[in-house]
């Protein structure tokens, strides 16, 4: 279903986003709204986090819950979020930085523990916000300012390092396909567990990747098969083409199921013991 104008006004916050013009995230913004109207999600159903950054402006132009953390530290926020209401859509948002250098170790637990909730990571090849240093996923033929002769470190793979990861719902899109990126993040709220959704988006004050990007960007075989993990290793880190689509969909307990049932099996041990009997036993 498409979504209107007036819907997506639902979602917009009274503060104008000051991302330079043209940048990719605007169409994550966007995106998100169409997602969010697709799915019929009020705002106060909705909770945005971010860290810092450009990327981690997000929620203050939206009309949902946020809250912008700090650098690196998104996800304790969101997983404190969801573990207290898991009613809540949590929406995690973070740059490529935010992600994975400062947030890596976050990042790569939250996969591992499959938490109920969404994460679009805004990939725009650098830290932005600071002025365009290299980053985890700044490409090989990329100068930065902090390397003006290329970077003297590899390249981190974010679709298959969470897979790797354990994250049970990870797809790749492009911030210029606003429709396309809308259908993949309703698909990942919809998921139940970690949902990674990778979104080149653009830097075009610090290295313009939208031609580059328009070039190698290529859709998933229409056979292709989103259960296979090894075939979902293969295309994330083909380095030739930028496939987008859901690369990789699987399913299995989330961390909020798994401590419900941990839950039920303490009561079910402990249901006639009082609190005075279980005083007594920890006496010496
Ligand atoms: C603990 C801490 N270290 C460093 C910084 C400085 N800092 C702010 S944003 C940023 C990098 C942002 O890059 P990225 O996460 O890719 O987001 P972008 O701006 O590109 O969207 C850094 C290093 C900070 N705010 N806090
Ligand atoms: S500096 Fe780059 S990432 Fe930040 S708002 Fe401008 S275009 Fe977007
Ligand atoms: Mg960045």
């Amino acid at each position: 279903m498409a979504v209107g104008t007036e819907v997506r006004e639902r979602y917009k916050s009274d503060l104008k986003p000051i991302w330079c013009p043209g940048c990719g995230d605007y169409g994550v913004l966007t995106a998100t709204f169409m997602a969010f109207g697709n799915l019929g999600l009020k705002p106060e159903e909705v909770v945005i986090i971010s860290g810092i950054g450009c990327s981690g402006r997000f929620p203050a132009f939206t009309t949902a819950y946020g809250f912008h953390s700090l650098h690196g530290r998104t996800m304790p926020v969101a997983l404190g979020v969801k573990a207290a209401n898991p009613n809540l859509t949590v929406i995690a948002v973070g740059g490529d930085g935010d992600t994975l250098a400062i947030g890596g170790n976050h990042f790569m637990h939250a996969c591992r523990r499959n938490i109920n909730l969404t994460y679009l990571l805004l990939d725009n090849n650098l830290y932005a916000l600071t002025k365009g240093q290299a980053s985890p996923t700044t490409l090989p033929s990329q100068t930065t300012d902090s390397t003006p002769y290329g970077s003297y470190e590899n390249y981190v793979e974010p679709c298959a390092l969470a897979i790797l990861y354990g994250a049970t719902f990870v797809a790749r899109e492009f911030s210029a396909r606003a429709r396309k990126l809308a259908d993949v993040i309703a698909q990942a709220i919809q998921h139940p567990g970690f949902s990674l959704v990778h979104i080149l988006s653009p830097c075009v004050t610090f290295f313009d990747t939208y031609d580059f990007y328009k070039q190698q960007v290529k859709e998933l075989p229409q056979d292709y098969d989103q259960t296979d993990m090894h075939l979902a290793l293969k295309y994330a880190t083909d380095m030739e083409h930028r496939w987008l689509g859901i690369l990789y969909r699987t399913y299995k307990p989330t961390f909020e199921e798994r401590v419900q049932s941990i839950k039920e099996k303490a009561m079910q041990r402990y249901q006639n013991v009082t609190l005075k009997d279980l005083l007594n036993r920890r006496r010496v």
